[in-house]
């Protein structure tokens, strides 16, 4: 029988059954030497490892012996981010770390179906979504002792709802996107054995990346690859991402997982997946081995579509005859085609590093002559109504090479119209940033590129109406960014998408 991961917060009382035997888990494999494949810090030294971080926070202590070299080199630091093995990487670290803890609550006592809760901080029928569940913020447990779900580097206990929504993530139709395109899709692209690629998939990039920031704030275990796994609430946090690529697939029959043998595959060049269960004897952890849960042992409460079966273009369609109300209609028009026949297209870029600190960075980027004009077909309601086929262009504005010391960022970016209006077009978090930036790493030290969908705000701000040479966007700091962390932009990039 699957076991059944529930919503944290559906379970009731605070310190309900299923979270205190979380607890008392935690505090068995917590002491377990980091050497141990079935200990809490071997565990999260599979996602990322730093031994002067552990060290730092008292994770590790300073002569303590580590596992043999090369045990590391396949065991730790597998974690996969900007890749399209997000998801399949984290569903196979995940169910390894549930039997184990599982494993653990059984051999204390407990019951032998334990599965680990999840946290939808997304939901709107539960009014406390966004905060963390209190038994993580709770000093002791019922009887007095420790409580291990508590830690201290954890600075954010809120989170905001516009950086939990999903409405982009699970109405895009692609797991993939399109290579080196502007769109990653929902799952990420193309790559090799990745700890962080450039660019990242929708639901990697919100709510995953955000949520990370947003609860670690600078310093905070969560906000750090390196770190994150260290918290237990890591695991919730998961759980409920893997419940998302579970919601994407069920919400609408056409949504699949790639068939291409390098993503069933796994990586096979640089390095391959290692990944045990509680006996510490590997198992089978390549994308192909996690198609089904339920052949995992476990399923989940709810996989309801939040969005309701909204489609992108159905959502499209309602953002333009709202904003109706406000502005005069486009008129009717022709998106010229793609160059090439390619699927995207390069309409601007700006020219020199943009620097981000405490205060807002502003940009200007340079458009090609009357670029947005080739848009206005996709505004006019024709090309929205319900029997025009397809789908008119779509527009992403592109922050390139993003380089620095510290990942905790989170940033709020704004696009300016013709008439001085700020409209937001969505938030940033810098998550796997020092990993991006390193030299040596995986690709280089390119940094990271973080892709925003801009389309509802050029049709707000009529932009493609205006006769616009540049588009000035501004970046504003939400978080706690110092300055000494010389956290720089490469290029501000503006693409618009055949709609397809
Ligand atoms: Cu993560």
């Amino acid at each position: 029988m699957a076991r059944t991961r529930r919503e944290i917060y559906s379970l009731g009382e605070t310190w309900n059954d299923t979270v205190l035997w979380y607890a008392k888990a935690i505090k068995e494999l917590g002491p377990r030497p980091v050497t141990r494949k079935a200990s809490w810090r071997y565990l999260a030294a599979m996602h990322d490892f730093d031994r002067d971080q552990w060290i730092d926070l008292g994770y590790l202590a300073a002569g303590e012996a580590l596992p043999p070299q090369a045990e590391q080199d396949a065991y730790w630091k597998q974690c996969q981010h900007g890749s399209w093995y997000f998801l399949p990487w984290h569903r196979a670290y995940l169910s390894s770390f549930e039997d184990i803890v599982g494993a653990a609550v059984k051999a204390l006592g407990g019951p032998d179906d334990w599965a680990l809760p999840y946290w939808n901080y997304s939901s709107q029928s539960n009014p406390s979504a966004l905060n963390v569940p209190p038994a993580f913020l709770a000093r002791t447990m019922p009887d007095g002792s420790a409580n291990p779900l508590f830690v201290t580097a954890r600075f954010g206990r809120t989170l905001n709802r516009d950086s939990v929504q999903l409405d982009t993530q699970l109405s895009d139709g692609d797991f993939v996107g399109i290579d080196d395109g502007p769109d990653a899709g929902v799952g990420g692209p193309r790559t090799i054995f990745m700890d962080h690629g450039d660019t990242e998939g929708l639901i990697e990039a919100q709510p995953h990346d955000i949520v990370h920031g947003q609860l670690g704030g600078r310093g905070g275990l969560m906000s750090y690859t390196t770190l994150a796994a260290l918290d237990p609430i890591f695991w919730l946090h998961h759980a409920n991402i893997d419940r998302l690529w579970e919601v994407w697939l069920k919400r609408d029959p056409a949504n699949k997982n790639p068939a291409e043998a390098d993503w069933l595959n796994g990586p096979t060049r640089k390095r391959r997946f290692a990944i045990f269960g509680p006996d510490e004897k590997d198992r089978a952890s390549n994308p192909q081995d996690v198609l089904s849960t339920e052949k995992m042992g476990y399923i989940y409460d709810d996989t309801s579509d939040p969005l309701k079966g909204i489609t992108r273009r159905r959502r499209r369609l309602e953002d333009f005859l709202a904003h109706r109300q406000t502005f005069t209609i486009a008129e009717e028009g022709r998106p010229q085609a793609m160059p090439a026949g390619g699927k995207f297209e390069l309409m601007g870029s700006n020219d020199k590093k943009i620097a981000l600190g405490p205060e807002t960075a502003t940009a200007r980027v340079k458009l090609a002559p009357r670029p947005l004009e080739s848009l206005t077909g996709s505004f006019s309601s024709t090309a929205l109504r319900a029997d025009t086929p397809g789908e008119p262009d779509r527009v992403f504005l592109r922050l390139e090479n993003i380089s620095g010391k510290d990942g905790s960022g989170i940033f709020d970016v704004f696009v300016r119209g013709p008439d001085g209006e700020h409209m937001p077009v969505g938030s940033i978090s810098l998550f796997g940033l020092e990993r991006a930036s390193a030299r040596g790493g995986s690709h280089a030290g390119t940094g990271l590129t973080k892709t925003l969908e801009i389309t509802k705000a050029v049709d707000a701000l009529h932009l493609n109406k205006a006769d616009l040479d540049e588009l000035e966007v501004s970046i504003v700091p939400r978080s706690d960014v110092r300055k000494e962390d010389q956290i720089k932009v490469g290029q501000i990039t503006l693409y618009r998408q055949s709609g397809g």
